[in-house]
């Protein structure tokens, strides 16, 4: 079946009437909805699937084992997200396995499909939740106090999805099954469309945080309250959104944003007494990337105090920039006959597990170069390009 063909059977599933596109988050009835969908589809071609502790789902061709070529990605969404961000590499490894069997091929290594769970912390604001529980890369006390907006928290969460809060953590037997990892993802940004490919494979990854700032000061009443007397976490807020800016076009090549923030009570006659507001920020590397936040942190101490003010600053999750594996991805080049390789500002599955194994990523070509936005898009002969050419890589990797 082709990889748009299946990503039409999802097209319905998770639409946001509100934000527009799709919200698909971790373990929400909307992601286990989609998780379902995967194990009918997998088991429709006779793979064997198995959900581990941690909620990662693994559809295996043949006998489970350890050293296997893994594919996959991740069914989740941010709030208002694209269709292709995720699915496009779930479906294609299906696309793939049909096509390999087309081709007569039998795999002389394990090989095995996985889905990730909340790649991208739409739910409980840490990327990769999935990967990192896997790698160890998050305490998972920590990781089970998370909560979501409802102040659902992860624990409960996971009981929601039939998984043993308990048993989360780093699974050094999970991440003995994976000799190597291949990722599929549509690209996020206009790489390939300048290049003129349909596909290519992933050079590095950028360094890249999240931070909660927390700004306090003194909730009152919006009329009633003068000028000279408030204490209004908003203020200092809105500077920082700024300051964010100014830092980032301060160092070559990094970014920050503002995607998000909450004002308590929330109400429009009420000066907030609170203002949580979360960091995005990344660069080419770790001391770029520290440096631009210790920038916005300074700011943001600055104009907390002038308005009488408190700020804490929190960080909630990091990964170092990756590079990925060169043996394996000069490999892979020489599979594909030389597609370009281009570096990504995203963050990815892929990412995390590099730290602990060879890992790649082919991307997509979109031909919007907008992502984490409805606009997303791939054309599907894009898709089945990238579902032929990682066909190619994992006959290549498990003959
Ligand atoms: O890059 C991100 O924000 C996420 O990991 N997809
Ligand atoms: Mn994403
Ligand atoms: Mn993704
Ligand atoms: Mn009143």
């Amino acid at each position: 079946m082709s990889a748009a063909a299946l990503l039409g059977a999802i097209s319905g599933v998770g639409k946001d009437p509100v934000r527009g596109g799709y919200s698909r988050h971790g373990f929400d009835r909307v992601e286990l909805d989609l998780r379902a969908w995967f194990t009918e589809e997998a088991a429709r071609r006779g793979l064997g699937v198995e959900t581990d502790r941690n909620g990662t789902l693994w559809a295996w061709w043949g006998e489970p084992g350890d050293d296997a070529v893994v594919t996959g990605s991740h069914l989740d969404s941010v709030p208002g997200g694209g269709a292709f961000d995720g699915p496009l590499g779930v479906v294609a490894a299906l696309a793939a396995v049909d096509l390999l069997r087309e081709r007569g091929f039998t795999p002389g290594r394990p090989l095995a499909i996985t889905v990730f769970p909340e790649e991208e912390g739409g739910r409980f604001g840490v990327a990769c939740l999935g990967s990192r529980l896997m790698t160890g890369a998050i305490d998972p006390a920590a990781a089970l106090r998370l909560s979501d907006p409802d102040g659902t928290t992860l624990a409960e969460a996971l009981a929601f999805a039939g998984l043993d809060a308990a048993r989360v953590g780093r699974d050094d037997a999970a991440l003995a099954r994976i000799g190597v990892f291949v990722e599929l993802h549509v690209e996020q940004g206009r790489g390939l469309i300048d290049l003129g490919a349909p596909v290519g494979l992933a050079r590095s990854i950028l360094a890249h945080g999240r931070w909660r700032l927390r700004f306090t000061g003194e909730g009152n009443h919006a009329g009633a309250t003068l000028l000279a007397d408030r204490r209004d976490p908003m203020l200092p807020a809105a500077g920082v959104v700024l300051a964010a800016r100014r830092a980032a076009a301060a160092v070559s090549g990094s970014r920050a944003t503002v995607g998000r923030i909450i004002p308590i009570p929330g109400g429009t006659n009420v000066i907030p007494s609170t203002v949580d507001l979360w960091l995005d920020a990344r660069a080419d590397d770790d001391a770029r990337t520290r440096a631009v936040v210790a920038d916005i942190s300074a700011a943001a101490a600055e104009l907390a105090e002038t308005e009488g003010c408190a700020v804490t600053v929190t960080e909630e999750s990091y990964g170092d920039a990756v590079h990925f594996d060169p043996t394996l991805r000069e490999d892979l080049a020489g599979v594909l006959g030389g597609v370009p390789q281009l570096p990504t500002g995203a963050g990815h599955d892929a990412g995390i597990l590099a730290a602990h194994l060879p890992t790649a990523m082919l991307f997509v070509r979109n031909p919007t170069g907008i992502s984490h936005a409805p606009q997303e898009h791939a054309e599907d002969a894009d898709c089945e390009a990238g579902a032929a050419a990682l066909a190619d890589v994992l006959a290549h990797l498990a003959r």
